[in-house]
Order: structure tokens, then sequence, then C-alpha cells
């Protein structure tokens, strides 16, 4: 069996973090794999409050995990401290791992901060180098790139120079033109990859969308192919989505 590890913090809904990476690796049949980066405390209505895991803790999990088994694709999710960056840099500066997938979260739907402060740049310094994917929706893309992205063109310029920070390959989500889900795949060539708008406010689209790319890459797929597959799974987990608690809708992974 193919094996995906998921670098991510815990959401105790299971709709975000790891919880969820691990059911979307599971629908892809593969087994799943986690290294928890921080613990949030959080229901459905939104975090209440973030704690990073020890820098021992992290690393040691990764070290000791990564000497036995070696994963066919990882996904880097929320990393709140800059020095699990550094750690993760040293771990993957050998180059081997070639499907990495990184969703630079930034804040949860509700607006909590997820990442300590210069921790995002420093993920865009030492880790989008390593990757062969990273999956910004449109603000993560703007706080990266300093550039406004109201349309195609301020999407495409944003895709352009977050290709020039290192990925293979960019993948802005959430973009939205003419009542349509308009996301898009840049490797050098844009590919516009639509999808139908669904109304509601659901919680993981983008923990479930990246992880989704990491399976399927771990499967084999190109990544363009992972990509679209990706968003083919998202939209039917959304169209199945139910409301355990009283806020956000949970995706059915
Ligand atoms: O969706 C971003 C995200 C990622 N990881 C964890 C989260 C959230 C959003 O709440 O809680 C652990």
């Amino acid at each position: 069996m193919k094996t995906a590890l998921t670098i991510a913090g815990s959401d105790p809904t299971g709709g975000a973090g790891l919880q969820a990476d691990l059911k979307v690796f599971r629908s892809f049949n593969l087994h799943g794999l986690s290294v928890v980066s921080a613990v949030t405390a959080q229901n459905t209505l939104g975090v209440d409050a973030v704690f990073p895991v020890d820098k021992e803790i992290f690393e040691k999990q990764l070290r000791i995990l990564l000497s036995d088994i070696r994963p066919d694709a990882v996904k880097i999710g929320m990393l709140f401290s800059k020095w699990s960056v550094d750690i993760l840099a040293e771990i993957f500066s050998d180059r081997t791992f070639r499907n990495i997938v990184i969703d630079p979260v930034t804040i949860s739907s509700s607006g909590m901060s997820l990442v300590d402060e210069g921790t995002l740049e420093l993920i865009r310094s030492a880790l989008f180098p390593l990757s062969r994917v990273i999956t910004p929706n449109i603000y993560e893309a703007t706080v990266l790139t300093g550039i406004m992205i109201d349309e195609k063109t301020g999407m495409e310029e944003a895709a352009k120079a977050l290709k020039s920070m290192g990925p293979e390959v960019v993948v802005i989500t959430g973009g939205h033109l003419e009542e349509k889900a308009v996301d898009l795949y840049f490797d050098g060539v844009s590919h516009y990859i639509e999808g139908q708008k669904l109304k509601g406010e659901y919680h993981g689209t983008g923990c479930a969308f990246s992880s989704a790319v990491t399976a399927l890459l771990a499967l084999g797929h190109s990544p363009l192919e992972s990509v679209q597959r990706a968003k083919e799974f998202v939209f039917h987990a959304i169209k199945k989505a139910y409301h355990p608690g009283s806020g956000m809708g949970m995706l059915y992974l």
C-alpha cells in the first residue's frame, strides 16, 4: 500500500488539519501517516486557541517516523513556529522527496491566525524551493506576493511570482469568475480549472484539496491530473457535507 504523510495541526472537529488529511488519504486507499505541529482548540463555530507542540516533540516524531517509513508523498499544512520550518528544510534538503505539497495556511475560516510572525516568510524562502505543488488560496497568494488579486490578470501575475519562489507547480484556489469557481494551475503555462460554485460555509476545504492532491501524487498521477481530480473530490465532498455542530458544515471525506 502506498503511504502519504501529513505534517499539520490537530483539529478536534475532524473537519480540517491532520484529522481531515488522514480521512482524505483513506478515501484514496492510502495508508496515512501524521506528524502533529500544533494542537488547536476549536469547534464548528471557530478556533479558540492554538498550542504549538514543543520543538523536541515535533522533530522526534518526524525523525523516528522517517527513519522507518518513506512516504510516497508529503503534505505540509499548518506550521505555527519558525523553528518547525527550519527542521523541515533540513530534513527535506537532500531533495530525495519529490512529492512535497505545501498548503501555506495563514488563518482559520473564523479569522484566527494559525502562524507565528515570520513563519509564512520562512516557508516561502526555505520550503517552496523544495516543493512540487503549493496550494495557496487567493488570500494567501496575496499575502505571499503582495499582489492584489481581483481578476484573472492578478491571479496570473501572483502565480508567476509564486512560481519564481521555487515550486514546480502553483495552484491558486478560490477564484470566482461569472458565477463559476475558478482555480489557476500554473507550471509556466496557465491552466484554468473551472467548477460549479456551491453555496454555504464549509470548514477544511483547503486542507481537503491539498491532501487530495498529495494522495493523487502518491498514487503516481501527474500534478495536473492530481489537481483536476482533487478538485472533483472536494466538489463531491461539499455536496455531501453535513452539520454535526451549530456552525460550519463538515465535508464528507
Ligand atoms: O483550514 C486551515 C486549517 C488548517 N489546520 C488546522 C486548522 C485549520 C483551520 O481551522 O484548524 C489545524
